[in-house]
């Protein structure tokens, strides 16, 4: 082990499929609106986007669920998969309520081929200070891990130009040009393999790669316009980094997803993780998969639901307890409380 290793490598451990003590616990988006702390770094900071061109305020809220729950076992960068569209020039911004818009949607085969593909230490600069300074921060108590959307989630972005219900502007492309959207998906693929491969340079320590819409695409459609470039980016990056894979109601299709390479799959709240287990067997680690709205019920059936979760992953090692998806704004901070205790006593 390099001296480099973080003191708390359960994680790390889990991922390559090592016996650890319990199952290491992190929860997606943990640092973030459910924390009133969080809150009142972000109003300090002034607005989401200029809190992630913070670097010390990036630190900052990546501490405060750490503080709060001594149980967590990793960190993650504070930043967004939008980080990479923007850095492409299509104008990002939050509207308060609303969510992300860009200013400059592509919708043509001709938008396609004129995009940049960012230098990720000049354009995305602010994200690498990010990594450096949350990573000298962390000093090694926990290991990092860095993020980007994928190829396909981060194109419904580009092409819708929001958060859509129907995606109908990416599936009408996808109909109409495929040849088009294929060369934007190339085109964020290459992009994000720099981006991922400049995160690792600065110190993250494993990677995950969000395929949040990747269960909208048809079963036909799965692999060629999602699953392929996720693994064109796996396949790009050093082989001794984990990588984790999540695509979101992609719950189908997990045999296919299991042989693309990465270290771990993500699972939604849909998914039967025991029966996920058995099906992928002992080739890759597990992640997931408490539905995130049971953090809206009594503490006496949140433990009980974490403990279903807990007892489905069993006792094969390889297992990382998270969500099925990010914690909400919604939530109270004591639910959080009741899950990772629960999670720390098996
Ligand atoms: O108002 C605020 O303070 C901003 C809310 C917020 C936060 C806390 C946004 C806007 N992004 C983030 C941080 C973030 N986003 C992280 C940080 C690390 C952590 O998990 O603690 C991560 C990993 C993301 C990833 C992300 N951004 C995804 C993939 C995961 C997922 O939720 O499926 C997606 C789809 C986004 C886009 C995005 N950014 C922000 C919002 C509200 C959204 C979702 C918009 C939509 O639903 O379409």
């Amino acid at each position: 082990m390099s001296a480099q290793a973080p003191r708390n490598d359960r994680f790390l451990r889990a991922l390559r499929r090592e016996p650890v003590d319990r199952p290491p616990a992190w929860i997606m988006r943990q640092a973030g609106r459910y924390l009133p702390e969080y809150r009142a770094t972000r109003e300090k900071a002034g607005s989401f986007m200029a809190l992630c061109r913070n670097a010390e305020l990036c630190a900052e809220v990546v501490r405060q669920p750490l503080q709060r729950y001594p149980q967590l076992d990793a960190a993650i960068l504070f930043s967004d998969i939008l980080t990479v569209p923007d850095a492409m020039g299509l104008g990002l911004s939050f509207a308060a309520g609303e969510g992300p818009v860009f200013a400059h949607p592509v919708r043509s085969g001709a938008q396609i081929d004129a995009l940049p593909v960012p230098d990720p230490e000049v354009e995305l600069r602010y994200v690498m200070d990010a990594v450096r300074t949350i990573r000298a921060d962390l000093a090694n108590a926990l290991p990092l891990i860095g993020f980007a959307g994928s190829p396909w989630t981060i194109a419904c972005y580009m092409v819708e130009g929001r958060s859509t219900r129907d995606f109908h502007r990416i599936k009408a492309l996808r109909y109409t040009d495929p040849a088009a959207l294929h060369r934007l998906l190339a085109k964020i693929t290459q992009a994000t393999t720099a981006y991922l491969a400049a995160q690792l340079a600065a110190g993250a320590q494993a990677l995950m790669l969000f395929d949040s819409w990747g269960g909208v695409l048809s079963h036909a459609d799965f692999r060629e316009f999602s699953l392929d470039y996720g693994a064109q980016i796996r396949a790009a990056l050093p082989q001794d980094v984990p990588v984790i894979w999540f695509s979101k109601g992609g719950g189908q299709w997990l045999e296919a997803q299991a042989g693309a390479g990465f270290a771990a799959l993500g699972l939604d709240w849909t998914v039967d993780l025991a029966a996920a287990r058995a099906g992928v067997g002992q080739r890759l680690a597990l992640q997931g998969n408490l539905d995130p709205a049971a953090l809206l019920g009594s503490p006496e059936q949140l433990r009980a639901r974490t403990q279903a979760v807990l007892d489905a992953a069993g006792p094969a090692p390889g297992y990382i307890f998270n969500l099925g998806h990010g914690i909400t704004p919604d939530v109270g901070p004591e639910a959080l409380q009741v899950v990772l205790e629960t999670v720390a006593a098996a």
